[in-house]
């Protein structure tokens, strides 16, 4: 008999405002599914580790100006410098769990309310990327993420950006997506994010199809 090929892994995303527990959760995702013996890894971004991250990096840093154009655009090629690989682990059959990506850049970005960058034109350089299996977006009011010990030192980190990136979220969301009140308690939040990933690791092994943005 022909082997059954393997399944793929599942593209777990999480998004939502600075401080609404994303980090936390996707690296306690990440350790649940490889307990459970999921082959998983955490991914995130910006990921500062590659060239065009490092510059990133220092933008955030605000060791580097840029216009708001070109580190919208520098954002969106670190996604697709690694397409590629992204989608080499999942047809290995590794989950990922990633801690931001195109709707965080959608979001920030419209939230500088810079003439011209609206909303569509920062969605077009996404199209074409891996889309999600599913999206856990950790549901935050501002006022509530902002008493988790206040923003740090970073650009955007301010309430009044926030809360227009957040606005942003609400436009973007879909209706497939798992919203999870993030102010329950970790374990709480856990295990809703657990029980959503779950299901998208069963369609993936059902033959559930990669997609692209913006389908
Ligand atoms: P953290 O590393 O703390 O998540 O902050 N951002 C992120 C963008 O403006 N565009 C993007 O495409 C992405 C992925 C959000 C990273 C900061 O960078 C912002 C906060």
């Amino acid at each position: 008999a022909v082997p059954k090929a393997a399944a793929r892994g599942a593209f777990i995303l999480f998004e939502g405002v600075d401080r609404c527990g994303k980090t936390t959760q996707s690296t306690k995702l990440v350790e649940s599914l490889k307990a459970a013996g999921v082959n998983a890894e955490l991914w995130r971004y910006p990921d500062r580790t590659t060239e065009m991250g490092k510059m990133i990096n220092a933008y955030l840093q605000s060791s580097l100006d840029m216009d708001d154009g070109a580190i919208h655009l520098l954002f969106s090629a670190n996604r697709w410098e690694k397409r590629a690989a992204m989608e080499k682990a999942l047809g290995d059959g590794v989950t990922l769990v990633v801690d931001r990506y195109s709707y965080s850049g959608v979001a920030f970005t419209a939230a500088k309310e810079v003439p011209g960058l609206d909303l569509e034109w920062c969605k077009a350089p996404e199209r074409g990327l891996l889309r999600p299996d599913a999206v856990l977006y950790l549901d935050m009011p501002v006022d509530a993420a902002k008493t988790r010990g206040g923003f740090g030192e970073e650009r955007y980190e301010t309430g009044e950006l926030q809360e227009r990136v957040r606005t942003h979220f609400r436009v973007l969301r879909e209706d497939w997506w798992t919203i999870i009140d993030a102010s329950g308690t970790i374990d709480d939040v856990h295990s809703k994010c657990a029980a959503a990933a779950d299901e998208a690791i069963q369609r993936c092994r059902e033959g559930a199809e990669l997609a692209r943005l913006w389908d």
